[in-house]
């Protein structure tokens, strides 16, 4: 019966090949089709939304069959192996246009909008991004999805399907402003409910140890409450490849939709209310950025998408006909950062309380299944849990760490004999004060695999953060330096480069980024330094447009752009790139007949919420903007502005059309960047500190062709050592001095003259960033690239450059490092001209 009905389905597509097929006429037909009878409109009438949800699902037509045929031909198969991505975020970013790309439809799609009238940028613009991530972190979970459909390889992402992402960013009197953001207010066209899918999870209430039927003693977990997941699947297909992958995101759904006991008593509203308490572990992002907030929401949050993670998986390796103690052959699970390292002793539950495999066998597959991506190197972003919080939500979990942690230490005790201090800093239990579970020591003692993001912070967990563990298991560790999706990252966001480049070395590096080595030569060629020049003007032209749409602010696309955007943290040192732009205008306006270049400020960026340091920042930043911008006396000459909710859409304007890219960490703090590659690779020049993936990138692209400035790692550490006095440099350098005077006289806050005082005290007297001990070198850093920008070829040919020279950073080869050092799983090609069964 089942291959009756598939052989129904296979004649079914093949007739309607209309349907699904990638021709001009196929595309449009589709598109009228779903107008009409989707969205009950003309297309002389249809609103923006409507042309686009239309299109949308157009195009998801077109992804369908392959994501069936990827699921159930290559994933589900018992002897392939799978890559299973486990991550609290993703930043997937707007899904219609990278869709295109990614099936190779745009010309034909942008023909069939034309013809109809419709501008198929209008049409992208409409879209809401699921902004389900931060920054970064939820960045790289995505582009390591785009590279595995895109080599072809089965894999599938977990995650949650927050009902609110990020926040929205508005400005009101230049302080920050957060809304929520409903992007899910006009329906999500990209995902697919899966409600036979549905797994239940528990919290709470405690354990019990019972015999089973052949006498051995088993732990029971009685949860005080149990909820319903409920899975999205969103495709991510690969590049001009039939492998459609998933992205499995979960929502939290009560089990009964009324608790009929309260329901009887008449308590209507008590039902109700159970229900929307369930509901409310996926309705909203944690806005914070590498800084835990210690919630027991944010905790379920973990625990939920985890437990539904894990079940999926154990259901569809048992429904194939797997054997469980092969588990760790079938799936390899990597935590993207401790957020998700809760799996650890929940994979050792469902062994051992629910498969009834034995506990050394069960920590064997477990150690097998996990690699665990370290993603930062500031202390305060390692994730502790207090033990009695774990313990009151995940009773049975905290026992099993408790047990795991027994064992562990006794391996550790083989490596230090007594060096009770050493053990003390290992143990998955911090008892200094209030006892603590680390989440980062759990992870390291539970996965065949750590590794860092970039070659720097690889080294410093090994010497200093992770120290100990790497003595322990040394062959645990390893880096895989990140590198960006180029589909979305290049060619999706710089049409007219990407033209450019395929006229002039074909299309070859579309699919192997290392290719865009042959541009090299052509750096040389004049001809084609105008090309690039002009290409840079067009791309220019179209943000400045945009900015004066949006902020009424005209900004001169002559002029140098120089932008800093990523998310607001002290860190990240925007304050510093505030200080050189007081300073500039400081400069010009006591020598106005001197020769200026001509500069655009762009920042873009979120604080977190409850950041306050981060919120002044901002309101710095457009303090200044307000005094800059209204100054007749300074010609224009420098502008400033802030885009306000900074997100994956806006970034696809910004990147571009960068010409000086800022990545300004404190040396030793950004674990790697991909803001930096994401710019460089679009054909800015940095100027950069000895930081993260900087010295990659400059290592790359060659140092004339960066503008490196700023303490390196070790010396930031000395200089603390020795008694660093932030002070000493205020006193020193007039410019500085001048600069921070300017703040705190109230230049920038008339009506408030002290509003600042709590960022230039921080700066003066304690600095924990080392802004001043790192300015007088940016300042002649920036004046480096000053005198570049005055030979415009000389500047053009580094751009070249930059843009030849990034192969590296293609997600790409990260993705084939992690395939060949940790996830040891193949592509499987997909042929959709199989039947479907
Ligand atoms: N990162 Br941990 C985040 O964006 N959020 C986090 O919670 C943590 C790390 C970033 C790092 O700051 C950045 O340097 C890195 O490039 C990125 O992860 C991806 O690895």
């Amino acid at each position: 019966h089942q291959n009756f009905l598939h052989q129904i389905t296979h004649n079914f597509l093949k007739q309607h090949d209309d349907r699904i097929g990638l021709t001009l006429e196929a595309i449009k037909d589709g598109f009228l089709d779903y107008l009409f009878f989707n969205r009950g409109t003309y297309p002389d009438q249809a609103t923006d939304q409507d042309i686009y949800q239309a299109l949308a699902m157009t195009i998801r037509d077109r992804l369908v069959q392959r994501w069936l045929h990827t699921y159930k031909k290559a994933t589900m198969e018992k002897d392939t192996r799978v890559v299973i991505y486990l991550s609290a975020e993703y930043l997937m970013g707007p899904q219609l246009g990278h869709n295109i790309v990614n099936l190779g439809v745009r010309e034909v799609v942008e023909k069939a909008m034309n013809d109809l009238g419709i501008d198929l940028q209008s049409v992208l613009d409409a879209e809401v991004e699921p902004g389900l991530a931060n920054g970064g972190l939820g960045n790289v979970a995505a582009s390591y999805l785009d590279g595995l459909s895109s080599l072809e390889v089965p894999a599938i992402g977990y995650g949650i399907r927050y009902e609110f992402g990020l926040f929205r960013q508005s400005f009101s009197n230049g302080w920050q402003i957060e809304e929520t953001d409903k992007w899910l207010q006009f329906g999500f066209p990209w995902e697919i409910q899966q409600f036979d899918r549905a797994v239940e999870i528990k919290f709470g209430g405690s354990t019990q140890r019972v015999k089973d039927e052949s006498g051995n003693e088993k732990v029971n977990w009685i949860p005080s409450e149990e909820i319903k997941g409920i899975p999205y699947d969103v495709f991510v297909p690969g590049y001009k490849v039939n492998t459609v992958n998933t992205l499995r995101l979960w929502k939290a759904e009560a089990i009964d939709s009324f608790n009929f006991q309260s329901f009887n008593v008449g308590d209507y509203y008590g039902a109700v209310d159970k229900k929307v308490s369930s509901e409310n572990i996926t309705k909203v992002l944690y806005p914070n950025d590498e800084s835990i907030e210690g919630k027991i929401l944010r905790l379920k949050q973990q625990y939920f998408f985890v437990s539904c993670a894990l079940q999926d998986c154990v259901n569809f390796f048992l429904e194939s006909g797997g054997n469980i103690l092969d588990f760790h052959e079938k799936f390899v699970v990597q935590l993207n950062d401790t957020h998700p390292t809760i799996a650890i002793p929940e994979l050792m539950r469902i062994l051992v309380d629910e498969q009834g495999v034995a506990w050394d066998e069960a920590w064997h597959i477990t150690q097998k299944t996990f690699g665990y991506t370290q993603h930062t190197l500031l202390p305060e972003a390692l994730e502790k849990w207090p033990v009695g919080l774990l313990g009151q939500i995940l009773p049975r979990h905290m026992e099993i760490i408790y047990d795991i942690n027994y064992k562990f230490l006794n391996l550790a005790r083989e490596h230090f004999p007594n060096h009770q201090e050493i053990i003390r800093t290992l143990s998955l239990i911090d008892e200094t004060g209030e006892k603590y579970v680390r989440m980062a020591n759990l992870a390291c003692a539970g996965s065949f695999s750590i590794n860092g993001v970039a070659n720097l912070q690889t080294e410093l967990l090994k010497s200093y953060t992770l120290k100990d563990f790497y003595s322990i298991f040394p062959e645990k560790f390893n880096n895989k330096t990140n590198g960006i999706a180029p589909r979305r990252w290049l060619m999706l966001i710089n049409n007219r480069l990407t033209q450019l480049l395929d006229d002039t070395i074909g299309t070859g590096w579309e699919k192997d980024l290392d290719q865009l080595k042959s541009l090299e030569p052509f750096a040389e060629n004049q001809d084609f330094v105008n090309k690039w020049k002009a290409v840079k003007k067009e791309i220019k032209n179209d943000l400045a447009q945009r900015i004066f749409e949006q902020q009424r602010v005209k900004v001169d696309p002559n002029s140098m752009f120089d932008i800093l955007v990523k998310r607001i943290h002290e860190y990240k040192r925007q304050h510093l790139k505030v200080l050189h732009i007081i300073s500039l205008y400081r400069k010009i306006k006591d020598n106005p007949n001197e020769s200026y270049v001509p500069r655009t400020f762009i920042f873009g960026g979120k604080a977190a919420p409850g950041y306050r340091m981060a919120k002044l920042i901002i309101k710095l930043i457009n303090s200044v903007a307000e005094v800059i911008n209204n100054d007749s006396s300074i010609n224009d000459l420098i502008k400033v502005v802030f885009i306000p909710n900074y997100n994956v859409r806006n970034s696809q304007w910004i990147y571009p059309a960068a010409d000086l890219s800022e990545q300004i960490s404190t040396a030793g703090k950004e674990a790697s960047g991909t803001g930096n590659m994401k710019f460089s690779v679009n054909g800015a020049l940095t100027v950069g500190t000895y930081d993260g993936a900087n010295i990659e990138i400059r290592e790359e692209v060659g140092s004339d062709n960066f503008f490196l400035f700023g303490l390196k790692a070790d010396e930031v550490k000395s200089l603390k050592e020795s008694g660093y006095n932030p002070y000493t440099y205020y006193q020193e350098n007039e410019s500085l001095r001048k600069a921070i005077d300017m703040i705190n006289h109230g230049y920038f806050s008339p009506n408030e003259r002290d509003l600042f005082r709590p960022l230039t005290d921080h700066l003066l007297y304690y600095d924990e960033y080392m802004v001043m001990a790192d300015f007088t070198d940016y300042v002649r850093a920036q004046e480096e690239a000053e005198q570049l920008w005055s030979q415009s070829d000389a500047w053009a040919k580094a751009s070249i450059l930059n843009t030849a020279r990034m192969g590296k950073f293609s997600s790409d080869r990260t993705v084939r490092e992690y395939l060949r050092d940790i996830w040891k799983a193949d592509a499987v090609e997909i042929n959709i001209k199989d039947t479907l069964h």
